[in-house]
Order: structure tokens, then sequence, then C-alpha cells
């Protein structure tokens, strides 16, 4: 399987996230990519591939334009207002205040955009959060075009919390739901997105909600017990045109590999049924037993087999890199999935 990797990704180097209360530095890291890109070569993997660049279009059929503005410009924004650190909201449009108005101040306007407060905002987030997008899109291409049957685009930064407005969880732009929109636009009727992050896929749920041409199903933490707690109820089925397309699968804190697989393959049976074009996998390894901040106990092992169970489905696959914040075994646990996929998907 050949992998989508930018170098680019490092200009995304935060230095603070808020957690527990104190300022600490990102879960979410520049060794990340290179801990995966690593694992990619030494096992041999495939051949890893530079990403073409696709411009702004596809990012704006997914996300909204002034949304798209201020990502681009909200660091030099916040500089320019004379605030020395990243930039970080600290003050929303709450449930008693609806947004009438989009704030000038960035100190307003970053509370409007962010759906959290732990993601910082710094000079090189942009041009980071371009590649990585751009790497969504050319691990889609090479499927699309049907040079490959499965491919993996190492992103980074994430991309699943990215709602059409909004921003936090660590992304900014939703690559599964860019990658999807692309794939339609290349004349795919039907895309399935599984989410198998242990944190739910707001964003992504949000971007389709009312639509019947991409299916998303998500396997993660209850939201009562886990980020982004507003958002992945089982309840939750899609709206209008979408109602029966989306389907969430949370799971309570300490959930076991067997209750996580029973999920997985109810899901599997969803995407079957679909019968879709293309399934793009937001593939997050957080649910790992060490993860610093999650509550799943999936071990190396399970990784390897579940990605059997996606390869067996049989159908074109692009894998896209989500979260995972056991850092010295994300490559491990991110590769055995794709080594499973290629075990049953040949
Ligand atoms: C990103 B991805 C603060 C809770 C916020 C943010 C988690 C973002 C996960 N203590 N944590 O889905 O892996
Ligand atoms: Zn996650």
């Amino acid at each position: 399987m050949k992998t989508v990797y930018s170098e680019d990704h490092k200009l995304r180097d935060a230095q603070s996230e808020i957690h527990g209360g104190e300022i600490v530095s990102p879960f979410e890291c520049p060794r990340r990519a290179e801990i995966i890109l690593g694992a990619v070569q030494d096992r041999g993997l495939g051949e890893v591939i530079a990403p073409d660049d696709y411009g702004l279009d596809p990012v704006l059929a997914v996300h909204d334009r002034g949304f798209v503005d201020f990502l681009a410009t909200c660091a030099k924004e916040w500089a320019a207002a004379g605030f020395a650190g990243e930039a970080l909201a600290t003050c929303w449009p709450t449930r008693t205040m609806g947004a009438p108005h989009i704030p000038e101040h960035i100190d307003g306007k970053i509370g409007y955009y962010a759906l959290a407060a732990e993601t910082s905002i710094t000079t090189g987030t942009w041009l980071a959060a371009l590649a990585s997008k751009n790497v969504a899109l050319s691990a889609t291409d090479l499927v699309l075009t049907g040079a490959e049957t499965a491919a993996f685009g190492l992103c980074r930064p994430p991309g699943h919390h990215a709602a059409v407005d909004q921003f936090g969880g660590y992304c900014f732009l939703n690559n599964a739901a860019i990658a999807a929109e692309h794939a339609l636009s290349r004349g795919k009727a039907r895309i399935a997105i599984l989410d198998v992050d242990f944190h739910h896929g707001n964003g992504t749920q949000n971007i389709f909600y009312g639509r019947d041409d991409v299916l998303f199903l998500s396997v993660h933490g209850d939201p009562l017990q886990a980020f982004p707690y507003f958002l992945g109820h089982a309840e939750e089925t899609g709206t209008a045109a979408g109602e029966g397309f989306t389907q969430n699968y949370p799971l309570p804190p300490g959930a076991t590999y067997e209750l996580w697989c029973a999920a997985l393959q109810e899901a599997l049976e969803r995407v079957s049924a679909f019968a879709p074009d293309l399934l793009i996998v937001s593939l997050g390894v957080d649910t790992y037993e060490r993860d610093p901040i999650s509550f799943f106990k999936l071990t190396h092992d399970d990784f390897f087999d579940y990605g059997r169970r996606i390869g067996s489905l049989g159908l074109p696959t692009v894998y896209l890199m989500e979260g995972g914040y056991a850092v010295d075994e994300i490559g491990i646990n991110t590769t055995n999935v794709l080594f499973g996929h290629q075990d049953t998907a040949g």
C-alpha cells in the first residue's frame, strides 16, 4: 500500500494546549507523524510519495468561506492585536446567546469559530492544514484513478472534529470530508466514511448530516464521558434526506476489544449494505490501551485484527490519519491496521 506524506506537517508545532487546567505541550505533536512514517518505511508497507497541490476549491466545497479566511489570517491578527501567546479561544456564543454577529476583534472571532479551547492556532498552522488536505486528496486520487485498491494518507494535523465552520480538537480542515466531496465531484455516487478514532467525528457528522450520498459511521467513547461531549449519541441518525445515513456506536469507559469489535462488525455490515464506491477510514489509533487521553483497551494485535475485517469488505479504501497519542507506539498500531487490511484485501 502506498503512503502519501508531506513534510509540511512540521509547520504545525504548537507549544500550548489547555489540559486539566494547565497549559501543556500538545499531545498532537510533529513526532507523531515522524514515528508513523518510520514504521511505514521500516516495515516496508510500500512507496512513500509527496502530495499534489489541489488548491482551495476542494476546501471551499466543504467549509465556509469566512471560516477559511479566518484560519488563514488568525495567527497574524492575533499578533497584530498585541497578544504574545498562541491564539486560543476563551469566549464563545454559548447556549443563551446565539451568534447574531461575527465579532470583528480576533479574540471574539476565534471564539465564534472554535468548538473547544484546547487547540491553539500558530503561524504555521494554516500551511500545515493545507498540506494535510493535499495528502488526503492525493491518497484518494490513487484509489479513484484505479491505480491502487487502497492507500494511506498520513494526514497531520487531523481533521474529523473540524465542522463546516468550526475548528478544535486538534483539527482545522476536515480531511475525510474534503476527500469524500472530491470523490463525489469525480463521478462517484456513494461514499462511506468509517470513523474508528477514539473520539466521535463530530465535524464529519455535521458536514454530511443532511445527505444520503455519504454514509457516516463512528465507533467512539460515549460523549457523556469523552470529548467532544456534545455530539455522537446513538440517537443521532441524520436529518431530512440524510435520515438513516449517520450511525453512532458510543461505548463506555473500559470497553474491551470484544465490545468494540461487535460495534465495528455492525458498522461494517452497514457499509456493505450501502455498497459504496469508496470507503474512507478516519483512522485514529487512540483506542490503544496505553493512550494518554482515551479509555479503550485495544492491543497491538487488535489493530491488525480490525484491519483484516475492514480489508475483507473488498472495497476501494482510503485510510486517513486522525488521532493517537501514545506516540512511541503510534507507528506499530497504525501500520498494523494497514497490514491487516492488505492481509485480507490482497
Ligand atoms: C482529537 B482526535 C481537554 C479535552 C479535549 C481534545 C481531544 C482531541 C482529540 N482535556 N481533548 O480525535 O484524536
Ligand atoms: Zn481521537
